[in-house]
């Protein structure tokens, strides 16, 4: 096959959560840019009209799906809508996730219950009614977002560094009983980037400084920097990649 269309997901259906803004939205673009028909979601309707709207503009066919990917009902009834009201589910991003820093002593159990249904439960209440109709098919790819902190941990993100090293082992789990049914699951992890779960960390001038002098390339992440292992990871190039995790930070990750 030649290599522009081992890439190529013209007539794909992605289905991208938390795709309003941010790493989600550059995603679900990244993966449109490539031919795929997307479907955004979010909790709030107007957010994500608005960012189907931009991808339309573009020339892209986006659909709109507003749905609590922490609601196990909602989740599923979504999934079934999708596929009978647009079309097979294709390629499934899990991007939808949330941040909370703090002291661990101090850290609210609210809080800390409201990152584990986030960042890890809601990614098995969405994949497994995928997952059953992409078993029905054969085929299938899901990616789910991880972060740099499935293999670090800082002070004061406790909670949500164990979420994403449990994204990691999901990732691989996940890759495990769904490999020989045809499904191809990895995770992208990605370091710093300016998205608004950051607006906190950007602001901080000493943060950022010790962030550029930390990461070897010396800086952010590019929310485009990203697409790349997104439309890799969608696409027929990576059809013998299963369970990995693929770190797009700059070098943080291998480096003291
Ligand atoms: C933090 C950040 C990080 C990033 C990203 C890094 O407070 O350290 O929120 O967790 O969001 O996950 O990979």
């Amino acid at each position: 096959m030649n290599m522009p269309a081992l890439f190529d997901l013209t007539g794909k259906l992605a289905l991208v959560t938390g795709s309003s803004q941010g790493i989600g939205f550059a995603l679900a673009q990244g993966l449109a840019e490539h031919g795929a028909s997307v479907v955004l979601n979010g909790r709030d309707r107007d957010k994500v009209e608005a960012a189907a709207d931009r991808l339309r503009a573009a020339g892209h066919t986006a659909h709109a799906l507003p749905f609590d990917v922490t609601d196990p009902s909602a989740a599923e009834a979504a999934i079934s809508a999708i596929e009978s009201g647009i079309g097979p589910i294709d390629i499934l991003v899990n991007n939808a996730g949330m941040q909370h820093r703090g002291p661990l002593e101090d850290f609210p159990q609210d809080k800390w219950d409201d990152l584990l249904r986030t960042n890890i439960s809601s990614v098995f209440y969405v994949t497994q009614p995928v997952a059953r109709f992409m078993i029905g098919r054969g085929r299938g790819r899901i990616i789910n977002i991880a972060s740099a902190m499935s293999e670090l941990a800082r002070p004061g993100v406790t909670p949500y560094t164990a979420t994403k090293g449990a994204i990691r082992n999901l990732t691989r789990g996940m890759a495990a009983d769904w490999a020989k049914k045809g499904l191809q699951v990895n995770a992208i992890a990605p370091g710093y980037f300016k998205t608004p779960l950051n607006k906190a960390l950007i602001e901080d001038k000493t943060f950022s400084a010790w962030l550029e002098t930390r990461t070897p390339a010396g800086r952010w992440g590019d929310l485009d920097e990203l697409k790349g292992a997104a439309v890799f990871l969608a696409s027929d190039a990576a059809s013998f990649v299963n369970g990995h995790t693929l770190y797009v930070d700059g070098g943080l990750t291998v480096t003291v």
